[in-house]
């Protein structure tokens, strides 16, 4: 395969679904109005300049990171709910389950979340990404059979090209099991102008590409749409407050919800770094809570 496969805007839903369910990853030209690529530069370039870079190779020693996007700009808005993103996200994540209650069985299907809003920026010297799926938050199992955790989109700021770190996708690599290793010599760069997204499923493999440029800065939005049956059924954060939650155990803390684990599911954005809320309990860090999201900011 010489690069990805790039459908037009104007290109349907079934279009998109048909390349994701062949290839794992497709482009989409133009898939921001430019109201909506001109609002995102201004309203994230200038908080991304300020946070620090990532502190390990995962992060990016050289990789700026914002997240709670959502609180910094309207216009993810206009992403998540993008026919070309959204109902092909349906297609993978809301699959039916039919489950016996009583005498009655019924259909069931999980409706979708956000499961995570992140700005990205590689600069000039930044690594290759280790190559992961990005449904190893939820240690889902491959392959898939068609039913998918989570589908995810990077929506260039600046153009991405195979110079400046371009995102790397192993196309395929969506029908592999759990053993195969993903190598870098499969993977190929996303090469886009920007304004134009890529989505890829949760269970194919990618990575941030090395930025070998002098001076160009490559720039995304990237946002994840998850199956909502990966999260808790009760909405602890909701019922509890945090200083009830700190009065408890740290095992109880866990239990509760604030807690990341060696998946990484739930954490928080601290100073530009994805860290384990369970740390923002202890009394020493309590003053770093009030900077969590939209606070910090505001
Ligand atoms: O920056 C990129 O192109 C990809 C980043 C990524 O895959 C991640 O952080 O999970
Ligand atoms: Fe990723």
């Amino acid at each position: 395969m010489s690069g990805l496969t790039k459908l037009l805007s104007d290109a349907t839903v079934g279009d998109v679904i048909a390349v994701l369910e062949r290839d794992g990853g497709v482009i989409i030209e133009d898939f921001l109005a430019p109201e909506t690529l001109k609002g995102l530069r201004r309203d994230l370039l200038p908080l991304l300049e300020r946070q620090p870079t990532g502190r390990d190779g995962f992060a990016g020693f050289k990789t700026r990171r914002l997240s709670a996007l959502f609180a910094h700009t309207r216009h993810c808005a206009e992403i998540v709910t993008h026919p070309l993103y959204f109902t092909p996200a349906e297609h993978f994540l809301c699959r039916s389950r039919a489950v016996w209650v009583g005498d009655d069985q019924l259909t069931l299907a999980a409706d979708i979340r956000i499961g995570v809003t992140q700005a990205i920026q590689l600069a000039p010297g930044q690594a290759a990404q280790p190559l992961h799926r990005d449904d190893t938050a939820f240690l889902w199992r491959h392959p898939t059979g068609g039913r998918e955790g989570r589908v995810q989109i990077m929506c260039a700021l600046s153009d991405f090209t195979a110079e400046n770190g371009g995102t790397l996708v192993i196309p395929g690599s969506h029908h592999w099991d759990d053993e195969r290793k993903p190598e870098l010599s499969q993977a190929i760069p996303t090469e886009m102008k920007s304004g134009s997204a890529l989505i890829f499923l949760g269970s194919t493999f990618h990575a941030g590409g090395a930025n070998t440029t002098a001076s160009e800065y490559r720039t995304a939005v990237g946002l994840a749409l998850d199956a909502s049956n990966v999260r808790q059924e009760e909405n602890m954060y909701l019922s509890l407050s945090s200083e009830q939650v700190a009065s408890y155990s740290e095992e109880i803390q866990r239990l509760l919800g604030w807690s990341a684990g060696s998946n990484h599911m739930g954490w928080v954005e601290v100073d530009g770094q994805m860290v384990d809320p369970i740390h923002l309990l202890k009394d020493e860090n309590r003053s770093s809570l009030k900077g969590v999201g939209a606070g910090r900011h505001g």
